[in-house]
């Protein structure tokens, strides 16, 4: 019999309202949750194609294992653990902990059971080699979190229902609908400001929908942001437009910052944003008339060489002008799962504990950058890495230099992967651990309501029934953990009390601790039947979640630094801007073209190129190419280019258009199936070319160390002529 199942799509933070129809294991149809309080209907191609993923016959069902000539042949589960367990074991107890990388993907942090059993895994290894997507999109704005606010979960979210004068620089919601601010349908958002007679501007080195919808659009040269960004903050300070009395209210050490901020002048940073300074003195002054005004700033400008100083000018540029936690402004959402207090409690909060062993990059939240990988497996020594693995992520083909990377993974004495895909980066596993796919699990998200305007929980229950022999994410990383002499928590002192109780029948169940952390929150019932807190029973009892209204007021109520304020003055920061005044004067290397990134409706990073309904259509793997550069070079539309790098020379299709600015070319992530065909026959048919084929893995961030994606010198020359593409 038919039943109908209600469910937040778990591929990326909006989490739009989905209604399934199912019976058994049959997904019959997938259709927008009208009835969906946050996304009121909206659903993209990728939530609807939703259940192409499960149904895919070349998704894995059961573990495999490589034999010497690079097949695979399936395993038994409990050979595959076995095996897996004694590999990890010794080289551990060979070459010691650090010998083992762990990479952790997009994905997981979509599952709250994953990331929680991710969490003890690492720990029970005791590896600092933890790398994960997050140093190619998240790490400056944590680290610029961690600076200001005393942790990198706090994440000021743009009050884009109540703004008026809404500056959006280096994201593009309208197709990723929102990263770093829960805002699934944003078109409607965006219409909602000029309704209201506010004004939308985006800066971006493309004229991308979201610019498309805008009523100004500006473009910057890749890079460009944090010269750019304080340059506002210098015009504010120059023409008086810093409330002062909310800077010595909330924060501490403006003097020091405002004594450096002379050299950012609007005319001395317009060689690096491209933007010339009367645009930027109107556009501070338009940002200092604005009644609710607010800044954002996203994946663009944190992946670059200032990505740090950029996401914390970003927060200043707010805080000066008493924008923080002001209706309008950045709010500060209190989540039901409060990621910051887990951060606290399991040692994530920090950056530059430890440095990686070769180039001495700092980590971050725990991570260390993930385009460390390739120089930590190939050079010898102590601590060179001999076994890695990887988590729901494809490191091969989203980190930059990937083409180095996929080389040394086959120098490994051992590799495993939990992924539901052979794929560029899987295909060099010894074994692949299948988990069950998301919908046959429960969920609930675990990162996203820390970015939600409305603060809301959600827990949904399975959509298909799991598989007897099949295992989620967290039952995987669960039984690694045990493999490697830890448990469910990856302390060991609880994790040896949970393993006795499982002798005496004691199952662990993620459910569990969910509910736990829910009790325990900002907003549980901490166990007093009385209270009318949250608890797991009461968020699953409501379909859509329980609604615990729009983020407060203010701001105090999320610092965790224990003097209550905002601190502007860190030495990694001081040391960016000092750099960045340096840089300035940088001369400009005018022969190069800068090579960015795109994201499409239909694409979600490197996967799910393997679903049909989303894979077809126009060419999207192809590099645009402004009119002007396309002819001085001698470049044709729908013609191939030969492109260079530092470490990398390739073709690529070309499509000419002004949609780029001139001097910027770009190609998308997360294609390049050419290596996979064999098993995902979708995707191999439209396989591409992989942008991280050029990207450098030794030019990183300045502060975190953050794989510089955007932004990189290229040299482009006319193909051999062949019949058109
Ligand atoms: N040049 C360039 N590179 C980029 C970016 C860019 O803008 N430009 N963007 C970066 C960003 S923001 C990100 S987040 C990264 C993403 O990069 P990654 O996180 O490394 O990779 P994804 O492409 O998200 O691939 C996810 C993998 O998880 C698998 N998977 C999907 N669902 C599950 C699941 O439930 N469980 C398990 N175990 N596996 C699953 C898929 O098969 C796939 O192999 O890419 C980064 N790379
Ligand atoms: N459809 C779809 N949606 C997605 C994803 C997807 O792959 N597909 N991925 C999800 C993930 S993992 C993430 S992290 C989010 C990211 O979501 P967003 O943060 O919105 O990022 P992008 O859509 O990549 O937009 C980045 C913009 O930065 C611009 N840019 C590049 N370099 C610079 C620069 O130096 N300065 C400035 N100012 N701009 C620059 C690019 O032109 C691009 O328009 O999207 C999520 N949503
Ligand atoms: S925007 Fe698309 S992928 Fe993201 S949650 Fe909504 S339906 Fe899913
Ligand atoms: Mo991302």
């Amino acid at each position: 019999m038919a039943t109908t199942v209600l469910r937040s799509c778990n591929l990326c933070e909006a989490g739009c309202g989905l209604r399934f129809d199912v019976e058994g294991d049959r997904i019959l149809s997938v259709h927008p949750d009208e009835s969906d309080p946050l996304s009121q209907g909206y659903v993209c191609p990728k939530g609807m194609a939703i259940a192409a993923v499960h149904d895919d016959p070349d998704r894995l069902r059961r573990p495999l294992r490589r034999r010497p000539d690079g097949t695979f042949e399936e395993i038994g589960w409990d050979d595959a653990f076995e095996l897996v367990g004694r590999k990890l074991r010794r080289i551990r107890a060979e070459h010691g902990a650090d010998a083992v990388a762990v990479y952790f993907g997009n994905p997981l942090g979509h599952s709250y059971s994953g990331v929680l059993a991710l969490g003890a895994f690492v720990d029970s290894l005791g590896t600092r080699n933890r790398m994960s997507a997050s140093s190619q999109d998240t790490a400056p704005r944590f680290a610029a979190s961690y600076y200001l606010y005393g942790n990198p979960a706090i994440m000021p979210v743009p009050d884009v229902d109540r703004t008026d004068w809404f500056l959006c620089i280096g994201a593009n919601p309208v197709v990723s609908q929102g990263s770093a601010m829960v805002t699934p349908n944003i078109r409607v958002r965006l219409r909602g400001i000029r309704e209201r007679g506010g004004k939308i501007l985006v800066v971006d080195p493309q004229r991308t929908e979201t610019a498309k919808a805008a009523d100004e659009h500006v473009f910057i040269r890749p890079g460009g942001d944090a010269a750019f960004l304080l340059a506002m903050v210098q015009t504010l300070v120059a023409e008086g437009h810093v409330r002062r009395d909310v800077v010595d209210t909330i924060a501490s050490g403006w003097d020091a910052v405002e004594s450096r901020l002379a050299p950012f002048t609007p005319a001395r940073t317009q060689a690096m944003s491209g933007i010339a300074p009367d645009v930027v003195r109107r556009l501070a002054r338009e940002f200092a008339a604005a009644e609710r005004g607010v800044i954002y700033t996203r994946v663009g400008t944190c992946n670059n060489e200032y990505g740090t100083l950029a996401t914390w000018a970003n927060d200043l540029l707010n805080l000066v002008r008493g924008r923080l936690g002001e209706p309008g402004g950045a709010m500060f959402p209190v989540p039901a799962l409060d990621g910051a207090a887990g951060m606290q409690m399991t040692g994530l909060n920090g950056h530059g504990r430890w440095h990686t062993r070769v180039r001495g990059l700092p980590e971050t939240a725990k991570d260390v950058p993930a385009s460390t990988l390739a120089e930590e497996i190939e050079t010898p020594g102590p601590g060179q890495v001999r076994a890695f693995v990887s988590v729901a992520g494809n490191p091969v083909l989203s980190t930059p230099n990937s083409r180095r990377l996929d080389a040394a993974l086959e120098q490994l004495d051992f590799m495993v992967s939990i992924d539901l895909y052979l794929n560029e980066t899987t295909r060099h596993a010894d074994v692949i651990l299948p988990p069950c796919w998301a919908l046959a699990e429960t969920h609930s998200e675990p990162l996203a309501p820390s970015m939600s305007l409305r603060q809301h929980v959600r827990c949904d229950p399975p959509v298909v029934p799991k598989g007897p022999d099949e295992k989620a994410d967290w039952e995987i990383l669960l039984r690694l953990s045990e493999e490697v002499g830890g448990g469910p928590t990856g302390m060991k002192v609880v994790d040896r009390v949970l393993n006795l109780a499982k002798r005496a029948g004691y199952r662990h169940d993620p459910k569990r601790t969910l509910d736990m952390l829910l009790r325990i929150g900002p907003h549980g019932d901490w166990y007093l039947p009385w209270k009318r807190g949250l608890n797991l029973k009461r968020v699953q009892a409501a379909p859509h979640g329980v609604d615990l209204g729009p983020a407060p007021r203010g701001i105090r109520h999320r610092l965790f630094h224990r003097d209550g304020r905002v601190h502007l003055v860190a030495v990694p920061i001081l040391d960016a801007l000092a750099a960045l005044a340096r840089d300035l004067e940088r001369p400009d290397r005018p022969s190069d073209l800068l090579l960015i990134g795109r994201r499409h409706l239909r694409s979600n990073n490197s996967w799910m190129h393997n679903v049909e309904a989303l894979a077809t259509g126009r060419d999207r793997c192809v590099l645009f190419v402004h009119p002007a550069d396309a002819e001085r070079i001698g470049l044709r539309d729908s013609r191939p280019a030969v492109m260079e790098s530092r470490v990398h020379s390739g073709e690529v299709p070309v499509r000419v258009t002004d949609e780029v600015m001139e001097g910027v070319v770009s190609l998308p992530h997360g294609w390049g199936h050419g290596p996979s065909a064999a098993w995902q026959q979708v995707a191999g048919r439209h396989a591409g070319v992989s942008a991280n084929d050029w990207t450098d893995d030794q030019r990183v961030e300045s502060v975190v160390g953050q794989s510089i994606l955007n932004g990189v010198p290229v040299r482009l020359r006319p193909a051999a002529t062949r019949p058109s593409l």
